[in-house]
């Protein structure tokens, strides 16, 4: 494995309070776009520290990366081998400095516009969620993503949360970094994951509509095909059972 790092943001900004983390994996076609929308929406009005972790690509993803942090000031992690989404996320908030986090895709599914609505609530909650209330993915996609969510919130005892698995989420880096570094189950739904551990760890989550859109590259879901669903759906099962019988639940 190799791995790589830039920093075109400490020389040329330093720091901010705000940090933007996004995990990547083979987004060449839309990761450009995505950055961009992000930095047109916060930078007018206040410094972002961008923060890429890419690994395993195998598209021109790095190649993109490179010749983007010449353009726009930003930290990126770059790896030959695949970490995961869990992965990619501890290994970018270590690279975070800001104050808050927002982690979000980087497939273009989730409006940066959004970011001001969540910002205002960074006092009110612990953890300022994305409720993606009409969701741009297919009907299989949303009703699998709904019956774990339901499966996650009755086994965990969890408050009646819209979205849980939205990923469009703000907090304190601090708090972002403590409860990743335990999630460790759940490869295929780190969000579910996460939102347990947050929420039976005290933390206080608020859930806020965003608008959903569909990939920036149009196409469908790349994790979730049909032929994979048996598959995934058993090893988010043995995934729970591990979890709860971790907090003794
Ligand atoms: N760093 C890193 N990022 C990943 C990895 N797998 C996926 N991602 C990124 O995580 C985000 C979500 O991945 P998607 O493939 O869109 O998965 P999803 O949104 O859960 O499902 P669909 O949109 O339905 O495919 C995208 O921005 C990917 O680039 C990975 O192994 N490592
Ligand atoms: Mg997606």
């Amino acid at each position: 494995m190799t791995e790589k790092s830039l920093d075109t943001f400490t020389p040329k900004i330093g720091k901010a309070e705000i940090a933007v983390l996004m995990p990547i994996h083979n987004e060449a076609e839309t990761i450009e776009q995505c950055v961009t929308e992000f930095c047109d929406v916060v930078t007018p009005k206040m410094p972002l520290e961008l923060v890429l972790s890419e690994d395993g690509s195998t598209d021109d993803t790095e190649n993109v990366i490179e010749r983007l942090s010449e353009k726009i000031p930003l930290k990126a992690v770059l790896s030959t081998s695949r970490k995961g989404y869990a992965g990619g996320i501890k290994d970018g908030l270590k690279l975070v400095t800001a104050e808050y986090v927002l982690i979000t895709d980087s497939d273009g599914q989730h409006d940066p516009k959004d970011f001001w609505k969540i910002w205002r609530l960074r006092n009110k909650y612990d953890i300022v969620s994305g409720w993606r209330k009409k969701r741009a993915d297919s009907l299989y996609r949303r009703i699998m993503s709904q019956v774990f969510q339901w499966r996650i919130k009755s086994a965990f005892n969890l408050p009646n949360f819209m979205d849980i698995t939205a990923p469009f989420k703000l907090m304190n880096t601090e708090v972002a970094i403590k409860i990743a570094e335990k999630c460790k189950y759940m490869s295929e739904s780190f969000w579910n994951e996460f939102s347990v551990r947050a929420y039976t760890s005290g933390f206080i989550i608020g859930e806020v509509p965003v608008s959903h859109r569909i990939r920036a590259d149009k196409s469908a879901t790349r994790v979730y095909k049909p032929w994979k669903i048996p598959k995934i759906a058993l090893t988010q099962l043995m995934a729970l059972s591990k979890l709860k019988s971790e907090l003794n639940m």
